[in-house]
């Protein structure tokens, strides 16, 4: 079967799933959770917000975030453990500022933090952190992983146990800086009849903490195959990519950034192309959106997050979940989640 054979109706708005959820931390802001299952528990590596003072602009500037705390459930609805720092700018050497969402991932007994940060010239890269605990504290390697650059890091472990890294985001998150891998200060974005900037890919080698290849572009197509465009806000790749694997499917979902939506598009392959399909989650209260998708005991789940606990901060959010429903022929049912 293909991607072609996969038809998805659009959705009318009564098959649209409202839903209400508490926040899953009151102590903490939280946001961008990233979970998985390890050890039969999930965990979740969620971003860790507080209040900087950096006034709000259109690079995430107020997301100033120093440090992670990484939570564990045995069961959805049970007890929530938070399992301290996990890791501190601090203890990262060659990290300046803005720890940005992160995802973790386990091999061999051994697990994985990934991670975005500022360096010292104000460049976001991605790093790891290594510990033999899924709840941490890690220990961050000295320089960040070679040839990876922007942010929101995530890892995929295919049926055959390859692992593969996904990050890029525009805006604050500068894609739109690297130009035939340089980064150059100025914003360049292609014209809007252009297609769109695109995430990256890149297989792990063995050892988890470094590429074995140079990041790859996705391609992300409209109905037609033809690449979604610039112009295309409501629909084209912003942050936040994740990707999951249902009935021998891959499934690419991300953030559309300035039109808030959680999107997603199916492939056949972990390099797509992806097929854009629809709209998983609608805008949530705050101007980010960022989720993940994770099976647990037969059933699957969207980890996402809002700013209700801070009555609508931007940058105090709080991590939430509900369960994620698809159709018989595997498309997503699109969750409204929006509280006033
Ligand atoms: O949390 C900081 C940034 O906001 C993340 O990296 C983006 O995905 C957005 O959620």
């Amino acid at each position: 079967e293909k991607v072609e054979d996969f038809p998805v109706e659009p959705q009318s708005e009564a098959e649209v799933l409202n839903v209400s959820s508490e926040p899953l931390i009151t102590d903490n802001f939280t946001a961008d959770p990233s979970a998985h299952v390890f050890q039969d528990k999930l965990y979740i590596y969620p971003s860790h917000d507080y209040y900087s003072g950096i006034p709000e602009d259109d690079l995430g500037s107020h997301f100033n975030m120093r440090d992670y705390h990484v939570y564990s459930m045995d069961s959805v609805g049970g007890k929530i453990t938070d399992h301290g720092v996990a890791l501190d700018v601090k203890d990262v050497k060659w990290a300046k500022r803005q720890m940005w969402a992160p995802d973790a991932a386990e091999k061999d007994g051994k697990y994985y933090l990934y991670f975005p940060a500022k360096d010292k010239d104000d460049i976001f890269r991605i790093g790891v952190a290594t510990s033999d605990n899924p709840g941490g504290p890690f220990v961050a390697l000295p320089e960040p992983i070679e040839n990876t650059f922007s942010i929101d890091p995530a890892v995929f472990k295919d049926s055959d146990n390859e692992y593969y890294l996904y990050f890029g985001g525009i805006w604050g998150g500068q894609l739109q800086r690297w130009q035939n891998d340089t980064f150059e200060m100025e914003d360049a974005y292609p014209a809007d009849t252009a297609s769109a900037l695109k995430p990256k890919i890149a297989k792990l080698n063995s050892d988890m903490v470094s590429l074995a290849e140079t990041p790859r572009d996705i391609q992300i197509l409209d109905e037609n195959g033809k690449e979604l465009t610039t112009g295309d806000n409501e629909r084209r790749f912003f942050e936040a990519a994740w990707v999951h694997k249902m009935n021998g499917k891959y499934y690419l979902s991300y953030s559309t950034g300035d039109t808030h939506n959680i999107a997603y598009a199916v492939g056949d392959s972990p390099y797509g192309p992806f097929t854009y399909k629809g709209v998983i989650l609608k805008p949530v209260l705050g101007w980010t959106n960022h989720h993940s998708i994770v099976e647990f005991k037969g059933k699957w789940y969207l980890f996402y997050h809002d700013s209700s606990l801070s009555g609508g901060k931007t940058y105090l959010r709080s991590i939430k979940m509900t369960e994620l429903k698809f159709n018989d022929d595997g498309s997503i049912r699109t969750i409204d989640a929006m509280v006033s």
